[in-house]
C-alpha cells in the first residue's frame, strides 16, 4: 500500500510578502496532491505546519478545502497533526479540526489509533521543547507497552500490521540546537515515523528502533526561514503493507511547479556581462525566478550598482543584492550548497559560547534567536518589528520567566564548566 508523506506546507505563507509566492505555494501544494493521487496512494498524512499561521487567511482554508474535496472523491484518506505554526497560543480551537469535524480529514491521535487497511497510524502534535518531557517522552513509553501487549495478542492470531508514527518534532541527532528530542527517545514498535518540522529532506534508520525508518519529506518550497538557493523540494511516497515481508520504502517526489531560486556570485568588474547572463537564464523559466546576487569588489559606488541592476526588475519576480568587499567567495555569503557539513546552529553556537563563555547564557541566546525567527510567535515579531525598547526587553524578560528553571539547572550542572567548548 501507498501512503503520501506530506510535510511543513505553510499554506498562507506569502515571501516577501509577494502575494504571488502566496500563490505559488498553492500550486505547489496541489502538485503535490495531484502526483499522489496518479501515484495511486491509498492515504495522505500530513505532518504539521500545514498552515503558516494559527489564524490562516480564507484563501488558504478554501484552497486546502478544494485539495481534500479531491482526495475524498478519489476515496483517499487524509491523516494529520498540528505542527507550532497551526497552534495558537491563545489555546483556541485549531483550524485545521474543522476539516475533521466536517469528515474531509481526521486529526491523527496518540492514544486511540487510526487503521487503513493492515497499517496503525498514530500522531502526536507539536510540543514544544518545555513540555516535551510531560506531552512525549513519558507518552511514548506507555505507548510502547500498549504496542507490544497488542502485538503479543496478534502474533497468537498470526494478524501482522504495520505501524506508522507522526510527530512533527526535531530530532537532535539531524540538528544539535534544533531538535527537542533525541531518537533514543522515540518509542519502539513502528515500522515508519513520519516526520514533520525541518525543512530539508532526511532520513535514516536507527538500530534502537529496531531499525525503523526515521523520514523528513522537507517542506513543499523554499521560503519560511530558508535562504534563496536552488535546493528541491519534494514529499515522500512510502510503500508500506503488512502482508509483505521487505521492509518500509520510500520514494521522494520532486515538486517541479516550483519558481526557482538562483543565487548568484558576481566579482563586480564582471556585472554587466554576468547581468545579461542571469537575464536570460531568468526568461528560460515558465516562472519568473526569485534571484539574489552577491556582488564582490572594492569600492563599489552602491547608487549606481542599484541603477544597473534595474533590468532585473522585468525579468525575476524578486531580486534582493548584497555586497561583498574583495575577492568573490561562495563561502563567504549565507547561500549555501550543503556538500561541507556546514552546520549554521554549531557555528552560532560557538561564535556565541565565546564571547559570552557560559554554556547557560549561550543556551538562552540560542532559544532566543529561535524564538525570535519563529513566526508563530507572532506577538514578539510584531514588537521586533516596531523597534519598541521597552517592549522587547519586556518579552525577553517573560521568556526568561517562563523557562527560568531550565537555565538555572543548567547552571548548576555546568557550574564548573565556565568558558569551556564543550558541545
Ligand atoms: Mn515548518
Amino acid at each position: 500500500m501507498l501512503i503520501s508523506h506530506i510535510s511543513d506546507i505553510h499554506l498562507g505563507y506569502a515571501q516577501f510578502n509577494l502575494q504571488e509566492r502566496e500563490e505559488d505555494l498553492y500550486e505547489v501544494f496541489e502538485e503535490s496532491i495531484e502526483k499522489s493521487i496518479n501515484e495511486h496512494v491509498k492515504a495522505v498524512i500530513l505532518a504539521g505546519d500545514i498552515f503558516h499561521n494559527p489564524k490562516p487567511n480564507g484563501a488558504s482554508i478554501v484552497r486546502l478545502a478544494r485539495e481534500l474535496k479531491k482526495l475524498k472523491e478519489k476515496s483517499i484518506s487524509v491523516f494529520f497533526i498540528l505542527g507550532e505554526h497551526d497552534i495558537s497560543r491563545s489555546n483556541d480551537v485549531p483550524l485545521p479540526y474543522l476539516f475533521h469535524n466536517l469528515g474531509l480529514a481526521r486529526r491523527l491521535k496518540s492514544d486511540s489509533p487510526v487503521q487503513i487497511d493492515d497499517v496503525l497510524i498514530y500522531g502526536f502534535n507539536k510540543e514544544r521543547r518545555s513540555n516535551v518531557d510531560n506531552g512525549l517522552i513519558k507518552p511514548f513509553r506507555k505507548l510502547e507497552s500498549i504496542i507490544k501487549s497488542d502485538e503479543l495478542k496478534r502474533s497468537i492470531e498470526n494478524k501482522k500490521l504495520m505501524k506508522i508514527l507522526v510527530l512533527h518534532q526535531g530530532l537532535v541527532d539531524f540538528n544539535k540546537f534544533a531538535g527537542e528530542i533525541s531518537s533514543t527517545d522515540l518509542p519502539v514498535g513502528f515500522d515508519y515515523y513520519a516526520m514533520g518540522h525541518y525543512h530539508d529532506h532526511i532520513e535514516k534508520r536507527f538500530h534502537n528502533i529496531n531499525n525503523g525508518l526515521v523520514a523528513y519529506p522537507g517542506s513543499i518550497d523554499l521560503g519560511h526561514n530558508e535562504p534563496i538557493s536552488k535546493a528541491e523540494k519534494g514529499f515522500l511516497i512510502v510503500d508500506i503493507s503488512g502482508s509483505s515481508t521487505t521492509a518500509v520504502n520510500t520514494h521522494w517526489i520532486k515538486l517541479e511547479k516550483r519558481r526557482p531560486q538562483l543565487p548568484y556570485y558576481v566579482h563586480y568588474p564582471d556585472l554587466d556581462t554576468q547581468l545579461n547572463h542571469i537575464i536570460q537564464e531568468s526568461q528560460s523559466y515558465s516562472k519568473k525566478p526569485i534571484v539574489d546576487l552577491q556582488v564582490s569588489g572594492m569600492n563599489i559606488d552602491q547608487k549606481m550598482m542599484a541603477r544597473q541592476l534595474l533590468p532585473l526588475e522585468n525579468s525575476t519576480l524578486y531580486y534582493n543584492w548584497s555586497i561583498t568587499e574583495g575577492e568573490p567567495s561562495s563561502t563567504s555569503g549565507y547561500s549555501y550548497d550543503g556538500t561541507e557539513g556546514f552546520d549554521m546552529d554549531k557555528e552560532m553556537s560557538e561564535l556565541i559560547l565565546k564571547s559570552l563563555s557560559s554554556k547557560p547564557l549561550t543556551d538562552l541566546s540560542l532559544d532566543l534567536i529561535q524564538s525570535f525567527n519563529d513566526d508563530s510567535e507572532s506577538g514578539s515579531n510584531e514588537l521586533l518589528d516596531k523597534n519598541k525598547k521597552k517592549q522587547i526587553a519586556h518579552f525577553l524578560w517573560k521568556f526568561y520567566e517562563n523557562h527560568k528553571s531550565s537555565y538555572i539547572n543548567q547552571n548548576l550542572s555546568h557550574s564548573g564548566s565556565r568558558g569551556s567548548s564543550e558541545q
